[in-house]
């Protein structure tokens, strides 16, 4: 058994050329909660200070920009090189690595963070919270970008979304997302900026890659298809020093798929982790987060002498193919003590500034804490529903297999305010809740062996 962890770990090492890994769960920017926002505001403004990573990227993209091989044949670039000189291509390979780079920073000044996705088939309003003054309005004027949002309207259609993510061949779908309103539009929509070779002087930028990233994602999901020509990338080519650090060498080969960096895009308040080896051994700060439903499972290996840890405020949910090794340290928290950060509409106006840098690291939690000498058994029964939720007088929770199961719920100051036993069942019924006050509780299964299937935050009515 233990062999096999080995056995995967080794090969997924031979795969993986430069040890940089992060944890992040990307999610659109529309699901940021307020302290997130505020958070990655002062990070954008803190990146500027000192190095100034901001505009080194922007005069790197700018003088690299886009350039007539036939006029200079050893000057590289970034941008359309496609359809005609495919050996040249790099651009969904620079602009990934470029937005994990970013992003890498301002995990280091908050490791809450991840880098938001600003999804312009859906958000395609000057009034949308993106560009509020306290989210990323205000660097308009404080970094004179000279925005026009609106003015020339080209953003991409779920429709034409569909049609690329359609595409079969890896080099006509780059060519048609790069040059197509997928990605030419959110630079053009916004204006000022982000139409010029200087565009990552634009926090949006990021943003808008972010997004372009998490397409490219979606299309390798589907057509496992993505190849480069070429090996090597200018600033990821070993050479390159910024702030006294010599980046990676990068082979755009190598990042064909997002979870190399430990990457991945949550949707519609689902973060689907799959298909990932963890590979990280110690950095307690690396985490999962995503305040809505982590689901992880189907070959999601944490093998021996790895450490990975979810944190969600409502739900994780362990689907079959999850596996922690022995000797692995896996962590799943549900943060009950801030949920009140969350569905807060984002209003106008000052925030008030939350000194605490790391909100969720003080818990009344119902954790569940896998260590070693541990085991979670393939044949453990998986929650299907909870529901309804909100609730009033009842819940119903529904198990893919019969099992004899504890039902325990919680009140948000962690006491145990109800528990039934059930024998031999997949459906359980609690009911007469229509005494308890409205708001926040959670409820926990346990099956027999005392392994815990699920930790949920409900809502009373
Ligand atoms: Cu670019």
């Amino acid at each position: 058994m233990k062999n096999k962890y080995l056995f995967v770990a080794f090969i997924f090492s031979l795969l993986v050329l430069h040890p940089i890994f992060g944890q992040s769960i990307r999610k659109g920017f529309q699901e940021m909660t307020e302290y997130e926002i505020v958070e990655i505001v002062d990070a954008f403004y803190e990146l500027r200070n000192g190095a100034d990573l901001f505009n080194d990227i922007a005069t790197f993209h700018g003088d690299y920009f886009n350039f007539d091989s036939t006029a200079d044949p050893t000057r590289l670039d970034l941008h359309f090189n496609l359809p005609d000189e495919q050996e040249r291509e790099i651009f969904l390979a620079w602009h990934r690595v470029v937005v994990f780079e970013v992003e890498q920073t301002l995990q280091e000044i908050n490791p809450e963070l991840s880098m938001p996705y600003w999804n312009s088939t859906i958000y395609q309003s000057p009034t949308d919270a993106l560009w509020d003054e306290d989210f990323l309005g205000s660097f308009d004027a404080a970094w004179e970008l000279d925005r026009d949002l609106g003015a020339d309207n080209r953003l991409p259609t779920p429709t034409e979304l569909n049609n690329l993510l359609a595409q079969t061949n890896f080099f006509t779908f780059s060519n048609v997302l790069e040059r197509q309103n997928l990605h030419r539009g959110g630079h053009v929509w916004t204006g000022g900026a982000m139409p010029t070779p200087l565009s990552p002087r634009d926090p949006v930028f990021f943003f808008h890659h972010s997004f372009v990233d998490k397409v490219w994602h979606d299309w390798e999901e589907i057509h496992h298809n993505s190849s480069y020509l070429t090996t090597s990338m200018i600033r990821y080519d070993g050479t390159y020093v910024f702030d006294g650090e010599t980046l990676p060498l990068v082979d755009p080969n190598d990042i064909t798929d997002s979870r190399v960096y430990g990457v991945f895009y949550a949707e519609d308040g689902l973060a689907e982790l799959d298909n990932y080896i963890v590979s990280n051994t110690y950095n307690p700060e690396e985490i999962f987060y995503y305040q809505f439903n982590i689901q992880a499972g189907n070959n999601f290996v944490v093998p021996s002498g790895t450490v990975a840890r979810f944190e969600s405020v409502n739900e994780i949910n362990l689907v079959p193919g999850f596996e922690a090794a022995p000797g692995s340290s896996f962590e799943a928290n549900i943060d009950i003590q801030n949920g009140g950060m969350l569905n807060k509409s984002f209003s106008k106006g000052a925030i008030t500034r939350t000194k605490n840098p790391y909100p969720y690291s003080e818990k009344i939690n119902e954790a569940i804490v896998w260590e070693e000498g541990g085991n979670l058994l393939d044949d453990k029964p998986i929650v299907l529903t909870a529901a309804p939720n909100p609730f009033t007088e009842k819940i119903t929770i529904k198990l893919n297999k019969r099992k004899d199961c504890v039902i325990e719920v919680f009140n948000m100051m962690g006491m145990l305010i109800r528990e039934e036993a059930f024998q031999n069942t997949d459906t359980m019924v609690i009911k007469n809740l229509y005494g308890l006050s409205s708001g926040f509780y959670v409820i926990r299964v346990t099956d027999a062996n005392g392994e815990i299937l699920v930790v949920k935050r409900i809502v009373k009515m």
